[in-house]
């Protein structure tokens, strides 16, 4: 039994299989599966150790109709929290989708129902987001008379850019279907999203689990760099990767004329 199973979380639950791949399941279905602060401490133990736990993938899923409806509103406004206390809160929301991002091991998010506001801000902090047809997004902050909090001024200008992100909070605008996947919300739409998840993320386990930690966490430092950092930190992370000891029989299957080759079907 992998170490992640016997964890004990609020709100989450954990099984991990035979090939690696951990299943996370949002189980607070009641709720719409909002995000109260013990969820989020949940969130942040769980990712913390991830990297460290074997795992070669992650499909992050949801139990009931809804992948996430946020904040848990009544919470906040149950707690009558004052500015500091709200702050301190927001940091717990970015440590825990900063070990989702950063950590190394791809997460692949299987979206339903309604992403919305803090829930999109769950999503957008996965590697991939897999929608299925009744998948709906929304940031409706501006409604509640908030503002974003869990990095949606980050990640989710990233997937739409600023126009869109401006318009979707001012206004509540929703998307979904094939319109989300060309702004940049998800990037599959599928009938079911967790068969597709799961198939994807069997897939990316293929992959040398050094060449998916390069993937899932130098990217997104990259980003944060300068161009003149970025390309130093990239050849360096290269180095490092394109020399591993699991390539090499990769590499020698290509030369060999082996391996199969990159075509269309
Ligand atoms: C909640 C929450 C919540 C549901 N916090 N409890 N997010 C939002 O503005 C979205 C708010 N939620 C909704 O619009 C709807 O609940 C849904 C469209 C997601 C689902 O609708 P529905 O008809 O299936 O469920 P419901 O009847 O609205 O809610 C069922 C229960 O879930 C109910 O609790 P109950 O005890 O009365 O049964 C709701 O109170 C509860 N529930 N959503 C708390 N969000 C870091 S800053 C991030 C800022 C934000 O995320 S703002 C966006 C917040």
């Amino acid at each position: 039994m992998s170490t992640l199973e016997n964890l004990s979380l609020a709100n989450l639950t954990v099984t991990v299989d035979a090939a690696q791949i951990a299943l996370v399941t949002l189980d607070r279905a009641e709720k719409r599966n909002a995000l109260n602060a013990e969820t989020v401490e949940a969130l942040i133990e769980l990712f913390g150790r991830v990297p460290r736990a074997g795992v070669r993938a992650v499909v992050l899923r949801a139990a009931g109709d809804h992948f996430c409806a946020g904040l848990d509103l009544v919470e906040h406004h149950r707690e009558d929290r004052r500015p500091a206390d709200f702050m301190h809160l927001c940091l717990r929301w970015h440590e825990a989708f900063s070990k989702m991002e950063y950590g190394g091991v791809p997460i692949v998010a299987a979206l339903k129902g309604a992403v919305v506001g803090g829930g999109l801000e769950l999503a957008s902090a996965a590697h991939i987001r897999v929608a299925d047809r009744g998948t709906y997004f929304a940031l409706p902050e501006g409604q509640r008379g908030l503002f974003t909090g869990g990095g949606a001024t980050i990640r989710v200008a990233d997937l739409v850019g600023k126009a869109r992100m401006i318009d979707m909070m001012l206004t509540g605008r929703i998307y979904k279907g094939e319109e989300a996947v060309e702004v940049g919300l998800c990037q599959y739409l599928v009938d079911d999203s967790e068969t597709r998840a799961m198939e994807i993320a069997r897939a990316t386990a293929e992959n040398p689990p050094l060449t998916n930690f390069a993937i899932c966490s130098a990217i997104s430092h990259m980003q944060n760099m300068s161009a003149l950092d970025a390309a130093y930190a990239e050849s360096v992370v290269a180095g490092i990767v394109n020399t591993q000891e699991a390539a090499r029989g990769r590499l020698e299957a290509f030369a060999d004329k082996s391996a199969a080759r990159v075509r269309p079907e």
